[in-house]
């Protein structure tokens, strides 16, 4: 039985550890830590990429950029590099991969809060087989919370690298070539003992390439009709504040673009038809955009985009994005947010609800997918989700909606107005998605609070209202 003894671990682990984020005692957690030495000058790294958000693998499945990045740098570094999507494979190949390959640091990336329990599962896991191994996580959300994880992991997780991945893992390996000890200089690098200086942030967008090489299944990766599809990144950051969002608190607000000539040599080198440009929003200066568009209309290159903007910036830039939609532009997502003055005020959105309906007349009007963005306030009752609803079965005709619950998370602002709310309580990392279908419209929702699931379920249908962290978790033992 070759999972045999990574079952009994985990089982193990269990006994001792609930998956569900309850707050360890950071005493026991640091008797746990093994004390790892690795003193190789070139390591074996293995960058795991966590499985399908629950039901999001019906619309998409999309390729692990940030990862790719990280795997890049310490390919860079001089290091052995090996990648392991599970979104594309089970458990059972990363187990088997780190007991042939036995790699000396497992970095996995934790994007997404709903993706915490199968990490933490998994490292536990990867600490019974591998007592010497060197385990880091990183990514969007867990850099938010890194004492947190570390305490719910009780000494399966050394180390969490907050912020941008590229530098920080570079340092890291660096640091563990050298003593354990010098882990507290590693910019962004959070132990339970400290907390390194702040993590540092990429100079030049110009500098980073994925190594896209890496990953085994570029043909499953597909967002709606662009199948396959690749995903792509034109600039970093955001000038904005919302209250909602984690881009600006991420990126500490400053915008980064690729250049032009950069860009364009990065996506001819892209196979696949269908690109998704994962910028937060798209094309803010009309110049870089245009310039982006012309400089791929001489190359000759034909693809079909996805991509996210704000309604502002559709409005400022339109022949921005009608250059776009001539060159392959295929689905826009447009962040609205709410449908009210009041709520825009009220999630510092900076735009007027006028110019947002404006910005969603033009952007049907350039004959793409139009998909629309929504926060829903945990304090909205029944009637509220109910006019809301309805308000998008009849607008999102070509497209689909989403919802986005605010929730009491570290990363966002928005604890001021929810804080009052008897519902943040229930809040937890997991993701409501109820999708609906109907003959002009479809409404896929996603939120992040247990309270409003029972309007939800009334609402889009009980039938396919769920409650789940991700598609793979619990992990089976038995592999
Ligand atoms: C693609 C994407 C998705 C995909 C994810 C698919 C997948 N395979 O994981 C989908 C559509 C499913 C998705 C869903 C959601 N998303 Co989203 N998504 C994005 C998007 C547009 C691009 C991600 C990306 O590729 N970025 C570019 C790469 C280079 O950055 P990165 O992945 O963050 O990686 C860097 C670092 O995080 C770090 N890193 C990453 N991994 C690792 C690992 C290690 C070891 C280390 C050291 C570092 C590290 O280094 C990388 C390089 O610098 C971002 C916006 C953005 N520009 O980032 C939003 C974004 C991340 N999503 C966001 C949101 C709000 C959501 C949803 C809540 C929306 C919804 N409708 O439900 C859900 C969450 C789902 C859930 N259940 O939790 C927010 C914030 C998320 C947050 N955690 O707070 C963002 C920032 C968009 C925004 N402006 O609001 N999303
Ligand atoms: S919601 Fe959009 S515009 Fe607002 S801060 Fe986030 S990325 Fe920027």
């Amino acid at each position: 039985m070759p999972f045999k003894k990574y079952a009994r671990a985990l089982s193990a682990t269990r006994k001792n550890n609930s998956c569900s984020l309850i707050t360890s005692k950071k005493s026991s957690a640091r008797e746990q830590t093994k004390e790892t030495s690795i003193c190789a000058e070139k390591m074996k790294f293995l960058a795991v990429h966590p499985s399908c958000l629950m039901y999001s693998k019906i619309y998409l499945r999309l390729e692990p950029l940030g990862l790719e990045l990280v795997a890049a740098a310490a390919r860079r570094a001089g290091h052995s590099v090996r990648l392991i999507d599970l979104q594309c494979e089970p458990h059972q190949n990363f187990f088997r991969l780190i007991q042939r390959w036995r790699p000396d640091v497992i970095a996995f990336s934790i994007n997404y809060l709903a993706n915490v329990p199968e990490i933490l599962d998994l490292a536990r896991a990867t600490r019974a087989l591998l007592p010497e191994a060197f385990i880091c996580v990183g990514g969007h959300s867990v850099s938010f919370i890194p004492e947190e994880i570390l305490r719910h992991a009780a000494g399966a997780v050394d180390c969490v690298l907050i912020g941008e991945g590229e530098t920080a893992i570079a340092g890291l390996l660096e640091a563990l070539t050298q003593s354990r000890a010098s882990l507290k200089n590693v910019p962004g690098c959070v132990t339970l003992d400290h907390r390194g200086p702040p993590p540092a942030f990429v100079h030049s967008l110009d500098d980073l390439l994925p190594a896209r090489d890496l990953v085994q299944h570029r043909q499953k990766y597909f967002i709606g009709q662009l199948d396959p599809a690749a995903s792509i990144e034109f600039s970093r950051g955001c000038p904005w504040d919302c209250v909602f969002c984690s881009a600006w608190t991420f990126y500490g607000r400053n915008y980064r673009v690729k250049t032009p000539e950069r860009a364009v040599w990065e996506l001819a080198q892209i196979r696949e038809p269908g690109i998704f440009i994962v910028d937060d929003v798209a094309f803010i200066q009309a110049e870089h955009g245009m310039q982006l568009g012309e400089a791929i209309a001489r190359r000759g290159i034909r693809k079909r985009y996805y991509l996210e903007t704000r309604g502002d910036v559709l409005l400022r830039n339109k022949e921005v994005f009608q250059l776009w939609k001539r060159l392959g532009l295929n689905t826009m997502f447009l962040g609205l947010e709410a449908i009210d003055e009041e709520g825009l005020k009220r999630y510092r959105k900076r735009v007027t609800l006028s110019k947002n309906f404006e910005a969603l007349e033009f952007a049907r009007s350039l004959d793409i997918s139009v998909a629309v963005n929504i926060i829903a306030d945990p304090a909205w009752d029944r009637e509220r989700f109910k006019v809301v609803r309805d308000w998008c079965l009849e607008i999102a005709t070509t497209g689909y909606s989403t919802f986005n619950t605010l929730c009491y998370q570290p990363s966002c602002h928005c604890r001021n107005f929810t804080k009052n709310s008897s519902r943040h309580s229930a809040c937890f990392p997991a993701s409501i998605w109820a999708g609906r279908r109907c003959a002009i419209a479809r409404v896929s929702l996603s939120a992040s609070c247990f309270a409003v699931r029972p309007i939800l379920s009334e609402c889009f249908g009980s039938s396919t209202a769920c409650i789940t962290p991700n598609s793979n978790w619990p992990i089976t033992v038995n592999q």
